[in-house]
């Protein structure tokens, strides 16, 4: 058949991109599991049938397959006229396949070119095809030198076992296989197992051909009729042809292929396979087995790509969600921040000295005004709280940092309950990273990155610059008050005791003595963001914003991240080719199956 070669070259490529994708994800293998379960149906129709090099020669397959103790091995010894299987009353007894042929085709078989996948194995004797010793991927091999050229016919394992793997022998026949003889009995026709296997076979384009095996002959054979019929139609085959194994126990020895005959009386069931054309029937089970190979591998790489689609989905998820808890995180400006208003008035202390004769003035009645305002709110708290600067610091920080691993473990709260959620695969992966992170220590992390960072970085203090210089501008009453605040500064400690022991109200020296004291610059502090009032707001929130930022950097880092840990190895693994290889090899597999 023309373009057998690219066919077998497409899906050769498809199935090492297969095969690297598979290897690719072995580390994964909880999530391997899932995204490969279901391959195993369609893989053998690549690795049993397609995979036959163009240039081995040509056979037609015919497989006998059915349920259990149907008398497979017997029909199959009819059919050859001799006994080729050993045959048993036990159930399950034929265990390793057999295929019979034609002495020139059985050389080139048990060199591994006929039949690709199976381990061929020349058989010695028909009990062979019992001994589960042999590898489950054995093809015993036989031949039969009155077999018309290009013919082997296989007896098989049940396909409706109580052995597993005597399914997954059978799924390898079947993808093998281009005829299949179905061996029924009146016990056996309308088994779910054997209707599905003969359903998938019929989807394959495989020549099924039912045989009623133990038929009773009265009434013209009527009961085997309608249990035929039956079958074809849970089967869902169209209008095949017939044939039926009378009921004789006088069977043993007496190997006739005549006796599988026709339902309607026309011949035996060799008869009709000598007469089939087999290059006919295998080009059109290979069209419909590649056919069926792009439907499921279709599937297949549509599910894989979906999959990296929602785990790269989950991590934008995962990090949106450590942003959205960061924005709820709201620090308070410490020393540093307040820090910046005190050196901004200070640069501005050469123009203040320069007008230093008119300071007298300014510098009085800046003092009232702050003495009146806020030497109270200083005084108390220079009472209420013991002198040290750097507790209010420790405390703001310590706040912060309660703050931080509040949110923290929130978010990784959150992650449990999505994770929970996922399909199987990601979030087993998903929960057991959240199980390995220590929620705690991950927390801290995140508040000592976070905390640590609460200092001011030079794009805010370029921000806080200019928009007190604006300030500075518009705002020529306030600045004075600052500006006079700030002189007070200059000549503090001493000058201030002296200046608001004159001007204010009922506040008297040894109070001022101690706001002049270790509180000084924090009084000042308190007067330049009084005066600086609204303008607070847009000088802070950018700042707030950088800590959030960072807050979200560090819930990303220490908690989405290790979370996702595996999930991102994942991602990784498919994104870096294996699937995108998958999905280009199998493009061209769809484009030869749909030529004509
Ligand atoms: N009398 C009679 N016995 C049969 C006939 N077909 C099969 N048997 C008997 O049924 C039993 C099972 O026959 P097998 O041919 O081994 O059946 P099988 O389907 O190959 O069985 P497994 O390989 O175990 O699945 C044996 O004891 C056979 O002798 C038949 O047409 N007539
Ligand atoms: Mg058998």
């Amino acid at each position: 058949m023309s373009g057998a070669a690219p066919q077998y070259e497409m899906i050769a490529a498809f199935r090492h991109a297969f095969g690297q994708l598979f290897d690719a994800m072995q580390s994964h293998p909880v999530f391997a599991g899932e995204m490969f379960t279901g391959t195993e149906a369609w893989l053998p129709l690549m690795d049993y049938k397609l995979a036959a090099e163009p240039s081995a020669p040509e056979c037609l397959v015919i497989a006998i397959a059915g349920g259990t103790n149907t008398g497979k091995s017997t029909v199959f010894n009819l059919m050859l006229g001799g006994k080729y299987s050993a045959v048993r009353s036990t159930a399950a007894a034929t265990c390793r396949p057999l295929a019979v042929m034609p002495p020139e085709l059985a050389s080139v078989c048990l060199d591994g070119r006929l039949l690709p996948g199976f381990l061929p194995k020349a058989a010695n004797e028909a009990e062979d095809t019992l001994d589960r010793g042999l590898h489950p991927e054995t093809l015993l091999v036989a031949d039969a030198p009155g077999l018309p050229d290009g013919m082997v016919i296989m007896d098989t394992p049940d396909v409706d076992s109580i052995d597993q793997k005597n399914w997954e022998i059978a799924n390898r026949l079947r993808a093998a296989s281009d005829v299949i003889i179905a061996v029924l009995t009146a016990e056996k026709y309308q088994d779910e197992k054997v209707i599905q296997f003969f359903r998938e076979a019929q989807a394959l384009g495989r020549v099924i051909l039912p045989v009623m095996n133990k038929a009773d002959g009265a009434n013209g054979h009527e009961v085997a009729r309608a249990q035929l019929e039956e079958f074809v139609k849970a089967a869902r085959l169209h209008h095949p042809p017939c044939f039926l194994v009378n009921h004789d126990f006088s069977l043993a020895g007496n190997y006739d292929p005549a006796r599988v005959m026709a339902l309607d009386g026309n011949g035996s069931l060799r008869d009709y396979l000598l007469e089939l054309d087999a290059t006919e029937t295998r080009a059109a089970v290979r069209e419909a087995t590649l056919r069926r190979l792009v439907f499921y591998a279709e599937d297949f790489v549509e599910r894989c790509e979906e999959q990296a689609e929602r785990v790269s989905r989950l991590k934008e998820e995962f990090d949106e969600r450590a942003d959205r808890m960061a924005r709820r995180y709201e620090p308070l400006p410490g020393a540093a921040v307040g820090g910046l208003f005190h050196e901004f008035v200070q640069s501005k202390r050469g123009r203040l000295d320069r007008a230093i004769g008119d300071a007298s003035r300014i510098v009085s009645q800046g003092a009232v005004v702050v003495g009146r305002t806020l030497s109270r709110i200083v005084v108390s708290r220079a009472t209420l709280e013991s002198a040290a600067r750097d507790n209010t610091e420790a405390k703001l920080q310590e706040s912060h940092r309660r703050q931080v691993e509040r949110l923290s473990q929130e978010l990784a709260a959150g992650y449990f309950d999505t994770a929970r959620n996922l399909d199987p695969a990601v979030s087993g992966m998903v929960v057991a990273g959240l199980d390995r992170l220590d929620t705690e220590a991950a927390a801290k992390c995140v508040s000592t990155a976070t905390v640590k960072a609460t200092g001011v970085s030079d794009d805010f203090r370029h921000h806080a610059e200019r928009l007190l210089e604006r300030w500075w501008d518009d705002h020529r009453g306030r600045r004075m008050v600052i500006e006079a605040l700030d002189k007070i500064l200059l000549v503090a400690p001493a000058g201030i005791a002296g200046v608001l022991s004159v001007h204010t109200a009922g506040v008297g020296l040894p109070e001022a003595m101690i706001v002049a004291g270790p509180f000084m610059e924090q009084f000042a502090a308190r007067v330049m963001e009084y005066q600086f009032g609204d303008a607070m707001f847009d000088f802070i929130s950018p700042w707030r914003k950088e800590q959030q930022e960072a807050l979200a950097r560090a819930l990303r880092e220490h908690i989405a991240h290790p979370a996702l840990d595996e999930v991102l190895q994942v991602l990784d693994t498919l994104e870096a080719g294996p699937l995108a290889e998958l999905r280009r090899t199998l493009n061209q597999c769809r484009q030869v199956s749909v030529k004509p």
